[in-house]
């Protein structure tokens, strides 16, 4: 290998490295919980996507809990987040507990990886 193709092979090299590391995920996706709601409350992700839940309101308190899994967080003052990563394909219904009967909901569809 001369000069010349050594630097391309590690070009190439760079590259793959790059495009790995954006397939491998490690996105980190916003949902809003304001106004008694999670924007958006219906979020496909792919594998490896981590979402953040932030506290928009002014003074309301909320939290993410997945029932299915009895996971979730605390309670999220305003300012506030919380962050899950997921890891396996699926649907992922959650809520808030606090306002349940207000129907505060969401899902997070985790497809795999293209
Ligand atoms: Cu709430």
């Amino acid at each position: 290998m001369n000069k010349r193709q050594r630097r391309s092979s590690m070009a190439l090299l760079a590259a793959a490295l790059l495009s790995g590391a954006a397939q491998a995920g490690g996105n980190v996706v916003e949902v809003e919980m304001r106004d008694y709601g999670f924007h958006p409350a219906e979020l496909e992700v792919e594998v490896g996507t981590t979402v953040r839940w932030v506290n928009a309101e002014k003074r309301t308190s909320h939290d993410v809990y997945f029932a299915d899994e009895d996971l979730g967080s605390e309670r999220l003052f305003p300012e506030e987040n919380w962050e899950r990563t997921f890891d396996e394909p699926g649907t992922y219904p959650y809520h808030c507990r606090p306002h349940e009967s207000r129907d505060m909901e969401g899902v997070v569809v985790v497809v795999p990886a293209e």
